[in-house]
């Protein structure tokens, strides 16, 4: 028997799952336990056109509603659902609900330029001061200004404002809502005010009336529809509005079950090297150190750094396999462990990283440019990256502890990126201090916590880590090899900062 039964859906940049998440009665003196299970996977590719950069939003659509099928044939019959995803982006509604247009990709090329034009017109530190975000590209305000600029049509018409998780769960329950934690990642909520800032808005032309007022992570958002209910032939389960931000999520599953403050690093296609507080940490510090104070679950703000990432590999990967020289992970990350270590380094968050395509090429010209040996190799190149991501995670360590005036023992990794072990193994060695890995699924899992709060089986969220701790394997790994690393530190840090 079960207490409880819940689907986890958890959409990254490259793939999306559907998660079951089974709460276990304790047996004997032990603790309840999550039993989680993979049902459905599928992969989730922008398409390009006319020189826009999309998600395919109705395609997500369909591999939910096969995920929401398959979960009751297969006799599972979750009691909720909830939905987390990458930050900032948004569909569109008019006044009859309908979507207006496929919504863009965080990396579709109109966000270029469009920081420095937003710093010339409101200021750098007026900006950080009111959004609390560090400067992305990406942020929903950027999309939205350029929409803007482009005298976008789907921007008149808009009736409504659904960022990405709440867009899939209205499809699915007909209820147009808000989650907070992604809310938080548009860089148009006050951090301070805890409020929506349309002083900005209205300042940049962005309509106001578009934006819900936030719900918070636990609250219930509704059934599915009777429609959707007839074609999958499934009950009216209902969503759960969960940590929707995939990257909190993540972090309401980190397994940090002690008193003190702790850091930790999702590692996905992006790494989110951050910490836990309990307000949001909006100085001229962190603005000069670029961080971001996102919500989180529970009531938190997640001071953190948003740093590159394994996207630098993936597109590689992807270059290779476009080419027909095909090749696993696991096999790249064999043949870095064979390259010479430390013969070329980069800095991840060089703003050339940033865009699709070309990426070996990229990070060849950047050593090219900085004067250090070229990486030729699938080897050589994948060691440049795991490396240089390895010092920028001490880099951002150390930063955040200057920041904040604490000191972290360790690093509590967590998300897709930890299987890769050499990555793990790397950052214990630069940080020079242990690293604690697990939960892969932390996102998925990070869900499940929420929707256990609101059927009343988690209490808070310390319950619902303790949960994790009792459910999953956490490995360590112990620096080496100090030395070597310290030296590659000072070198790493002389490579110019990105602007
Ligand atoms: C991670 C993530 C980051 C966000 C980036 C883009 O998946 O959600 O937190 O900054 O994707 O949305």
């Amino acid at each position: 028997t079960k207490l409880a039964s819940v689907l986890a859906f958890d959409l990254g940049a490259s793939s999306g799952r559907a998660l079951i998440g089974e709460l276990l009665p304790h047996t004997g003196s032990g603790q309840p336990k999550l039993k989680v299970t993979e049902i459905h996977r599928f992969p989730n590719q922008p398409i390009a056109v006319h020189g826009h950069l999309h998600w395919d939003i109705l395609r997500l659509l369909q591999e939910l509603k096969t995920a929401i099928r398959k979960a009751f044939q297969e006799g599972y019959a979750p009691q909720t659902f909830g939905i987390d995803t990458w930050g900032v982006d948004f569909g569109l509604l008019d006044a009859n609900g309908e979507l207006l247009g496929n919504p863009y990709h965080y990396r579709d090329p109109q966000t270029e330029g469009i920081i420095e034009e937003l710093v010339n017109l409101i200021g750098k530190d007026s900006l950080y001061e009111q959004g609390g975000l560090q400067f992305m590209p990406f942020n929903t305000v950027n999309q939205l200004y350029a929409m803007k600029k482009a005298a976008s049509p789907k921007l008149t018409a808009a009736s409504t404002l659904l960022l990405t998780p709440d867009l899939l769960a209205y499809f699915l329950t007909g209820e147009k809502v808000c989650e907070f934690t992604m809310a938080t990642t548009t860089q148009l909520f006050g951090p301070k005010e805890q409020k929506w800032n349309t002083a900005l808005m209205e300042k940049l032309g962005i309509p106001s009336q578009i934006f819900l007022e936030p719900i918070h992570p636990g609250t219930r958002i509704g059934p599915l529809t009777p429609e959707v209910c007839e074609e999958l032939d499934v009950p009216p389960i209902e969503a759960i509005a969960v940590g929707t931000h995939d990257t909190e999520s993540a972090v309401a599953a980190v397994p940090a079950t002690g008193e003190e403050e702790f850091a930790y690093l999702v590692c996905g296609t992006w790494s989110l090297l951050g910490t836990e507080l309990e307000r949001p940490l909006v100085t001229p510090e962190a603005m000069a150190l670029d961080f971001s104070n996102e919500g989180g679950v529970g009531g938190t703000y997640q001071l953190l750094k948003n740093i590159m990432g394994l996207w630098i590999l993936q597109e590689c990967k992807r270059e290779w396999d476009e080419q027909g020289d095909g090749v696993s992970f696991a096999e790249l990350v064999l043949q870095a462990e064979r390259a010479e270590p430390f013969r070329s380094l980069i800095h991840p968050d060089d703003p050339s990283f940033y865009a699709p395509s070309g990426m070996i090429a990229r990070i060849q010209s950047y050593c090219r440019e900085t004067s250090q040996t070229v990486p030729l190799t699938k080897g050589e190149l994948a060691r440049c990256v795991l490396e240089s991501l390895a010092l920028r995670y001490r880099q951002a360590l150390e930063q955040m502890e200057a920041l904040t005036g604490q000191s972290f023992n360790g690093l509590h990794m967590v998300g897709g990126g930890i299987q890769n072990e050499l990555l793990c193994r790397f950052t214990a060695n630069a940080i020079g201090r242990p690293v604690w890995t697990g939960p892969v699924e932390a996102s998925a899992i990070g869900n499940m916590l929420m929707q256990l709060v609101a059927l009343g089986e988690c209490s808070s969220l310390q319950d619902a880590r303790q949960l994790v701790a009792a459910s999953f394997p956490i490995e360590t790994y112990d620096p080496a090899q100090t030395d070597e690393w310290n030296a590659a530190f000072e070198t790493f840090k002389r490579l110019s900062e990105p602007q």
